[in-house]
């Protein structure tokens, strides 16, 4: 993710320069700077976070992390594009949140890029215009063609895989979670098996989340609102269909960064105005949604863990974050 990033801000984000890359892999870093133009590399974060010439930061280096480097840039007073999750530890969000509100401004936008996808706008809008009448459930499916990493365990498709369902449900209906159950079926080889999720809203909606990072036949992921009035679906996002010897093909993509290219790209735009204006981006994710997604993470893995609904116990919003509409630092 960190080299596509890099690309993006090299070549779809005018007005940004990519300057530094780091990783703790010396080669790797030289390889992706020389290959994109960067001016320099790194390969300790915190020494390039606090340089002179780097104003903003794209975290993408492992979830563990997140929560420190956002910190970081915090500390140093520079503006930073975390991925997703902020971290798998509710409270080590609340550390982050904590350091925000004590510099007095939001400075870490989290990189919940489903938001920017027009699916999902299209959903909010469509709930938001009235069209659909009450939400009543939200269902989505999140498949991987193999899980993303060989460490990769049941747990995590709650943790790091997850997120991305648990903010843009939040965000498309406008709610909080109440409780959830997670459930698995048994696969007959040793891969990672699905994780099948309900999670009440304190709305009395329905979420309903199927993860499997071993789906093996494409990256695919679908969603479909459910209101009083009518439903919206995602259309599959193939650009092209292919008809012949009686038989008609479209393709998958192979993974989230072909598939979400464009949400990448605005998501990654829209950070670029917040570090230039100062103004936080409307429908951009901030710690406390890094918070919650956190949050309903852990206790999705409690739920899994225990076989048992589990209510999900928030914090109360900080005022500091309350306080902020959209273009509020
Ligand atoms: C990865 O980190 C992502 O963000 C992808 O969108 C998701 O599909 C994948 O499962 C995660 O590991």
């Amino acid at each position: 993710m960190g080299a596509d990033h890099a690309a993006i801000v090299a070549q779809d984000m005018p007005g940004a320069l990519l300057q530094v890359v780091c990783d703790m892999d010396e080669a790797r870093a030289r390889a992706v700077a020389d290959t994109l133009g960067a001016a320099d590399i790194g390969t300790d974060p915190e020494a390039v976070i606090a340089r002179k010439d780097v104003d903003a930061v794209i975290i993408a280096s492992p979830d563990f992390t997140h929560a420190p480097l956002s910190k970081a840039c915090i500390a140093a007073g520079k503006r930073a594009l975390c991925e997703k999750p902020l971290s798998q530890s509710a409270d080590a969000c609340r550390e982050v949140m904590a350091a925000e509100e004590a510099a007095g401004a939001r400075h870490v936008m989290l990189g919940f890029m489903r938001r920017y996808d027009q699916s999902y706008v299209e959903m909010r809008a469509a709930l938001d215009s009235g069209a659909l009448g009450r939400a009543l459930m939200m269902h989505n499916f999140h498949r991987n063609v193999e899980t993303p990493a060989a460490d990769f365990t049941g747990a995590m498709a709650i943790t790091n895989s997850a997120p991305h369902e648990f903010d843009v449900a939040r965000h498309v209906l406008g709610a909080e979670y109440s409780s959830i159950t997670a459930h698995q079926p048994r696969r007959s080889d040793t891969r990672v098996a699905p994780v099948v999720m309900v999670l009440e809203t304190t709305d009395a909606q329905l979420v309903t989340i199927e993860i499997n990072n071993n789906a093996a036949y494409g990256y695919d992921v679908r969603a479909e609102l459910v209101g009083e009035a009518g439903s919206v679906s995602m259309n599959t996002v193939a650009h092209t269909r292919t008809d012949m010897k009686l038989a008609s093909a479209t393709r998958y993509d192979a993974d989230w960064r072909s598939r979400y290219h464009e949400a990448y790209v605005r998501q990654n735009r829209a950070f670029l105005r917040f570090v230039e204006t100062g103004t936080f981006p409307e429908i951009a994710a901030d710690c406390w949604d890094g918070y919650c997604a956190a949050k309903v993470a852990e206790t999705g893995v409690k739920a899994l863990e225990t076989g048992t609904k589990q209510p999900v116990e928030m914090m109360e919003k900080p005022e500091f974050y309350a306080m902020l509409k959209g273009g509020a630092a």
